[in-house]
């Protein structure tokens, strides 16, 4: 059986934990087999039921106390021991029977992305299916520059992992049916995003904007954006088609 494992990445409040419930409650309404495992140690809050806990692991409180550290620093600590005890996250996840396991990352996101010992965890937990979900704020998303800044961070997200990826817009329920065309042309259209830019005020971010813009077009990366809604659970179904393209040539799995 496969088991696809979709790690939800994105800067922090991007809407990674709620992108993980409104999937997840979408699959099990048209009757998909799915769990969430939350893998980020200081989550005060989790809008889904975890089938797998890490925070039952490592206490962030406990890292705080034991290293005499602060929030931040803790934080890194925390995720280093998750890496070090990958394995037995990971035999709880062999040990589900599932088709689709949705994995929720810190929110400090370079704490995931940025570091060593991710690589090791996206090898393990994700086994032979893993999927890279890049979440971005559609607040960030809106302007021309703003748009630009998250594809260059998604690209440095897609470049370390070389896992297949996809960016998701995420809240789109926020924005302007006008605000979302525009995204949705630029997505698709990079000389679209350019000729925004380009009318934009003449600053040095403009032109670093303009400038990155054109490396990630020589780059061959595209944008290819699902927009989602976890608060009215819109775009999921898309998603899915997404990795379902990705692992199983575009068929639906068996309803459970
Ligand atoms: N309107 C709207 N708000 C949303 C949606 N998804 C998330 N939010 C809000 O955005 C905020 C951040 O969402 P989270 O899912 O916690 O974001 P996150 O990336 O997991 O955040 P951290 O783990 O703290 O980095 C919360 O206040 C949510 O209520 C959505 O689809 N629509
Ligand atoms: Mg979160």
């Amino acid at each position: 059986m496969k088991k696809v494992c979709v790690f939800v990445v994105g800067p922090a409040g991007s809407g990674k934990s709620y992108f993980v419930g409104g999937m997840l409650e979408w699959m099990r309404r048209v009757g998909y087999e799915a769990v969430a495992v939350n893998l980020d140690p200081g989550a005060e809050f989790l809008p889904y039921e975890p089938e797998i806990d890490v925070r039952e692991f490592v206490s962030l409180r406990d890292v705080m106390a034991e290293y005499g550290l602060g929030p931040n620093g803790a934080q890194i600590v925390a995720c280093d021991i998750v890496a070090s005890q990958i394995g037995e996250v990971a035999a709880a996840v062999d040990g589900v029977d599932t088709d689709y396991v949705l994995i929720d990352t810190p929110g400090q996101m370079e704490l995931f992305a940025f570091r060593t010992a991710s690589e090791m965890v996206v090898e393990r937990l994700g086994g032979d299916f893993p999927f890279m979900v890049f979440t971005m704020d559609p607040m960030l998303a809106r302007t021309p520059s703003g748009f630009v800044s998250l594809l260059l961070l998604s690209a440095s997200v897609h470049t370390r992992f070389y896992v297949p990826f996809l960016n998701v817009l995420t809240k789109v329920d926020l924005l302007s049916d006008e605000d979302l065309d525009r995204i949705a042309t630029w997505s698709t259209d990079y000389m679209a995003v350019m000729d925004d830019l380009l009318r934009e005020r003449p600053t040095m971010s403009r032109e670093m904007s303009i400038e990155t813009l054109k490396s990630l077009q020589g780059l061959g990366i595209g944008a290819g954006l699902v927009a989602t809604s976890a608060q009215m659970l819109f775009g999921f179904e898309d998603v899915y088609a997404k990795v379902q393209d990705v692992y199983y040539g575009g068929e639906d799995l068996e309803a459970r």
